[in-house]
């Protein structure tokens, strides 16, 4: 009997412009060969079942994927256009990231990348701002942006997180930002939320003639999420933080839209994402994540730090770094490359053990073009938060120029007290 799975295999063919690219990182399981997991991957992520079929009509034939290259555990699937739904990223995912996972004839795939085509690049919208609009709003031209998330995470009221937040930007922060688990606790009401820090936030930005804002967690289930980003509008703020993978992309497509209503920025917390981002073998990659992150259009997203608390190797924080910025990205080992056409970049977030010492390693590795956070580097500062925001931002000042952090710090006491007490070492 012929292998009706091999019928997904054909490494003559070429892709068209149109059809959809997916990298794999594949393994067969035992008593399989590398074809026979690659065919049952393109076969049961586009049109077949366990078994051939006694009807295949012709046209449904021209809907098969095929695993066009195969080059040692990397194989790349071409998809027809005409398997998806325009603007319709669940329908996408459950095609080309759905039931391969499971496979008994698979023992590890990794969806490493997507390069889309041009249709469906255009039925997504993208970003609304991106990084020129998201630095026009904030007067910062050239230096990274900084943020800072109140530490404890969780546990303080309204009033207590509001306080944290003007001291943070009276200090120097641009972006006060709310945790991954804040929403609305009993003890911190959103509404409550809402209307204390931007009453300091109006402040702070008088005393200081700078911009600030804030990117305030509105994470719900989708009707309250939108309820949540109305009230940021009515409060004057200029972003919404969501956890784009908890709530998932269906609700990420629905407040993308609604943000463009009332001129709000998204900015995109990726908790979740270790869950099947870490295991090089098998999941699917953060650079995955990114793409469609950018292509339903977050403004900014969490890229890792290299060497802050949190794993994220160099060359996934510089891979996503380059995804989210640049307009085009060349094929290269485990990446096939993008035209983004009109979808704008997005500005990347390098957050997760950071403090003030770590900051000219940090901008030396992935650039001035991104977001500084740093909870715990500026919570922790001997002198309170006002000065941990000060010296995170007399580092950010230093590195720009290229001197030593050392140096500028004998004449600048925030930063000195926070090299006393973190120096330039990583904590885990
Ligand atoms: C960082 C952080 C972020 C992580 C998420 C936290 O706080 O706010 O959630 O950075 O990871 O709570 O851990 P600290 P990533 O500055 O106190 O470490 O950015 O890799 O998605
Ligand atoms: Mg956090």
């Amino acid at each position: 009997m012929t292998e009706w799975y091999h019928d997904f295999v054909n490494t003559s063919y070429t892709p068209k412009p149109d059809d959809l690219v997916c990298l794999f990182r594949l393994e067969s399981a035992e008593g399989f060969g590398i074809e026979d997991a690659a065919g049952r991957v393109a076969s049961e992520s586009s049109v077949g079942t366990w078994t051939e079929l006694t009807a295949m009509p012709h046209r449904i034939r021209r809907l098969m994927a095929k695993a066009y290259e195969i080059q040692g555990n990397l194989v790349k699937v071409a998809y027809p256009p005409s398997l998806f739904e325009n603007g319709n990223m669940p329908q996408i995912l459950s095609s080309i990231a759905g039931n391969i996972f499971g496979m008994k004839a698979v023992q590890n795939v990794r969806l490493e990348d997507i390069k889309w085509p041009k249709r469906l690049l255009k039925s997504f919208h993208g970003p609304q701002l991106g990084i020129r609009g998201i630095r026009k709003i904030l007067k910062v031209r050239d230096r990274p942006l900084t943020a800072t998330v109140p530490k404890p995470k969780v546990g303080l009221t309204a009033k207590e997180h509001a306080r944290a937040g003007y001291e943070a930007w009276i200090g120097g922060i641009d972006l006060l930002k709310d945790d991954e688990n804040l929403t609305s606790q009993s003890f911190n009401k959103f509404k409550d939320r809402v209307n204390e820090c931007f009453r300091l936030r109006d402040r702070a930005e008088k005393e200081t003639g700078e911009r600030k804002s804030y990117l305030i967690n509105i994470t719900a289930e989708t009707n309250e999420m939108l309820n949540r980003a109305k009230m940021v509008a009515n409060a004057g703020g200029e972003y919404v933080m969501v956890d784009i993978l908890t709530c998932g992309w269906a609700a990420l497509q629905t407040l993308r839209d609604e943000c463009e209503s009332l001129k709000l920025a998204i900015h995109a917390h990726r908790a979740f994402h270790a869950a099947f981002t870490r295991n090089r073998l098998h999941g699917v990659s953060m650079l995955t994540v990114s793409d469609i992150a950018r292509l339903i259009g977050v403004d900014q997203l969490h890229i890792g730090t290299v060497i802050g608390k949190l794993e994220s190797p160099q060359e996934e924080v510089l891979g996503l770094r380059d995804n989210l910025q640049h307009q085009k990205t060349d094929t290269i080992a485990t990446c096939l490359g993008q035209n983004w056409d009109r979808i704008k970049p997005v500005l990347p977030t390098c957050s997760g053990g950071l403090h003030p010492g770590l900051v000219p390693e940090l901008m030396k590795l992935v650039g001035a073009n991104i977001i500084i956070q740093a909870g715990g580097g500026v919570w922790g500062h001997p002198d309170g938060g006002r000065a941990g925001a000060a010296a995170l931002r007399q580092a950010i000042d230093i590195a720009m120029t290229g001197d030593s952090l050392e140096q500028y710090s004998r004449d600048h006491k925030e930063l000195q007290r926070a090299i006393d007490t973190w120096g330039v070492a990583t904590f885990k």
